[in-house]
């Protein structure tokens, strides 16, 4: 039995196409991932289905019902059924990171509560926290409309990582930010250099000459310093995580603005 994902929203029809497509697709029909969605309008009370109100204290917009939602994850998750992570979508929550991805990618069921509007009333969380871990997550510092999108990238960062998801294990241990359980991983804490492929003339431009020389040391050297070069100019607040580098990567990364000694790598 793979890992089992929920989803609770009101625009169910939101996740249709994206997971029946590509790699999360064909986990799902394959079983890897079996995934239910669930429109909340179903435990809304009143004819109109509402699932929103005016805020207390006033200001704009609306609310989500703590009730509805109350009686929706009882429903989705029942006290004595199979343990599940619930996972809130809000601009307000902790950075979605790579090792979150792997982290979730070991769990056997994860219940995503996609909110609109303004928010879910804040008592659903504290009253769920009372009977299951409940993560409050964010993607990064924008604001979105609702937690769907980010649903959907959560889903894709932890489907890829499943045993027999991705072609060839090895590419998902040598992923950038690598927190899928491999230390080890070269690119861990980089960003990751330019790929190319066929043909190897496009436009006057070449294919970097390395790339087609076969020698798989000067290869992997290369990209790593392309891969130093991009994290310094694109992440820098990622360079003073870096660790284990060697004399090439530090010259490099001084070539880039970042002399670090060989003191600094010690501590
Ligand atoms: C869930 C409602 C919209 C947010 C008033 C706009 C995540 N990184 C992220 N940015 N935005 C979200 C997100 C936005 C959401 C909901 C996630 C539910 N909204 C609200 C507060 C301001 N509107 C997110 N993950």
């Amino acid at each position: 039995m793979g890992l089992r994902i929920d989803i609770v929203t009101i625009f169910p029809e939101y996740f249709g196409s994206p997971l029946g497509v590509s790699l999360i697709g064909k986990a799902a029909g394959r079983g890897d991932i079996e995934f239910r969605v669930h429109d909340l309008r179903r435990w809304a009370r009143d004819v109109h289905h509402t699932v929103d109100d005016v805020p207390f204290g006033g200001g704009p917009g609306m609310v989500m019902k703590p009730d509805v939602w109350g009686d929706a994850l009882d429903e989705i998750i029942p006290a004595d059924g199979e343990a599940a992570r619930l996972v809130v979508p809000t601009p307000s929550g902790v950075p979605f990171s790579q090792d979150m991805a792997a982290g979730y990618a070991a769990e056997p069921r994860l219940v995503f509560a996609c909110g609109r509007y303004e928010g879910i009333d804040g008592r659903v969380v504290e009253a769920m926290r009372a009977r299951m871990p409940v993560d409050e997550v964010s993607l990064g510092d924008y604001v979105l409309a609702g937690g769907e999108a980010a649903a959907l990238v959560m889903i894709e960062a932890v489907g890829r990582l499943l045993p027999g998801v991705l072609g060839n294990v090895s590419s998902a241990g040598d992923d950038s930010f690598g927190g899928d359980g491999d230390p080890a991983g070269a690119m861990r804490g980089l960003l990751e250099g330019p790929v190319y492929t066929r043909p190897r003339a496009w436009r006057e431009r070449e294919v970097p000459e390395v790339l087609v020389s076969g020698n798989h040391a000067a290869i992997a050297r290369w990209r790593r310093d392309m891969a130093l070069r991009r994290t310094a100019a694109y992440r820098p607040d990622l360079i003073a995580g870096l660790r284990d580098l060697d004399r090439r990567d530090r010259e490099v990364l001084a070539e880039a603005g970042f002399p670090v000694s060989a003191e600094d790598m010690a501590h």
